[in-house]
């Protein structure tokens, strides 16, 4: 459909983990070496649905992890794990066709220790968290795109 001159329409949401010292209560896919249980996500800021503009997210972890490319076809777009230690994660966000099936690609660090003020704190905190607030903007919309999104 037409596309809307100077126009541009973002959409907020965060991205980050979470992650807390694995207590006595270890999964059984834990190995003795893992520490830490985490949750990578791409979610809305306040918890909102995106999958009205949001097709896959595909979290591409650490390869000591088995199947390190991780695809999210749905909400929650989240990867949950134990591990012993902090790497990068790439995530790909891929759009949905009314959003020309475009994808962007972020990083982020997985965070397992607290670091800084935080780190002095006794006791450490139970969850650690390094989260990104961002937002997508797509420019001069469809028409379509521009009223898929401003109806939610
Ligand atoms: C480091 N460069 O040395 C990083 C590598 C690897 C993290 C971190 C275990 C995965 C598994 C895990 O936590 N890997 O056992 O499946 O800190």
């Amino acid at each position: 459909s037409k596309r809307l001159k100077n126009v541009s329409i973002a959409r907020p949401f965060v991205y980050g983990n979470t992650a807390s010292p694995l207590g006595t209560d270890r999964p059984a896919s834990a190995s003795p070496d893992h520490s830490h249980s985490w949750t990578v996500f791409v979610r809305g800021p306040n918890g909102e649905n995106l999958d009205y503009f949001i097709k896959r997210v595909v979290f591409r972890l650490h390869e000591t992890y088995p199947n390190s490319v991780r695809t999210i076809d749905q909400p929650p777009y989240e990867v949950t794990e134990t591990g012993w230690g902090e790497f990068d994660i790439n995530i790909r966000i891929y759009f949905n066709a009314v959003a020309g099936d475009k994808s962007i690609t972020l990083y982020h660090r997985l965070k397992l220790h607290p670091y800084g003020e935080e780190a002095n704190k006794v006791p450490p905190p139970p969850v650690v968290q390094s989260v990104i607030f961002d937002e997508v903007v797509f420019n001069e919309p469809t028409e379509e795109l521009f009223n898929v999104l401003t109806s939610h």
